[in-house]
């Protein structure tokens, strides 16, 4: 069985336990403790040599970074997630890419600076923060455009590319990013998380640790 290495905050790894979920593939999660290092040890190292979480291991094969364990798990299983055919793949991956460098990364940056580090008594970067908010008010347009015209973000079925928008979303609520402007993302975000592939998962973000 395919065994997804993850922590709950940790919303790249979060990304993996959807889609399997939404492709029905049978998963294990092992969870790495990363407040006591454990994605260091060498153990973990030979897994995923990046130190990081997700990873995964399906019998003796490894592989590190959300997108590609995503794309592994769906062309393993034929999934309609991610879609036969050269164009509609290039589209999954275009809206996987532009998640991945433009909400992931500035979500992160804000999530960090709002909610991670006075959790772990690390400083806070104004600038790192502000830079996140305002990268995030200039990429967001786009997939509301997208998702005021149609259900999904490449067409009308749902595809890895909005598994990894509901995950790179996960922290907006504790790190009150606000999207109430952007009415067809919020809609779309709220239906998302009423899917099982969601609820099977958690409630909400936090929900493991009690937050
Ligand atoms: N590009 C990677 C990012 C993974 C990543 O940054 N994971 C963080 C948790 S969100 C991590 O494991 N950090 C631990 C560390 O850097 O020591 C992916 O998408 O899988």
């Amino acid at each position: 069985m395919i065994e997804i290495y993850y922590h709950p905050l940790s919303f790249p790894s979060l990304a993996p336990v959807f889609t399997a979920e939404a492709a029905g593939i049978e998963y294990a999660t092992k969870l790495v403790d990363l407040s006591k290092g454990e994605q260091s040890s060498a153990e973990y190292l030979a897994v995923n040599p990046f130190g990081k979480v997700p990873a995964l291991k399906d019998e003796d094969f490894a592989l590190a970074e959300s997108a590609s364990i995503m794309r592994y798990m769906a062309r393993k299983n034929q999934s309609e997630l991610y879609p036969e055919g050269i164009h509609a793949q290039a589209k999954v991956d275009q809206w996987m890419d532009y998640i991945h460098h433009h909400i992931r990364t500035n979500i992160g940056k804000v999530h960090f600076n709002r909610s991670l580090a006075p959790m772990f008594g690390a400083e806070v970067d104004e600038k790192s923060l502000s830079d996140g908010l305002r990268f995030l008010a200039n990429n967001f347009p786009a997939i509301e455009d997208c998702l005021s015209q149609q259900p999904y973000l490449c067409g009308d079925v749902m595809t890895l590319a909005d598994i990894a928008l509901v995950a790179a979303l996960e922290p907006i609520d504790i790190s009150k990013i606000d999207i109430s402007e952007y009415p067809a993302l919020t809609r779309w975000l709220a239906d998302r998380r009423g899917e099982t592939f969601y609820t099977n998962v958690h409630s909400h973000y936090g929900a493991e640790l009690g937050m």
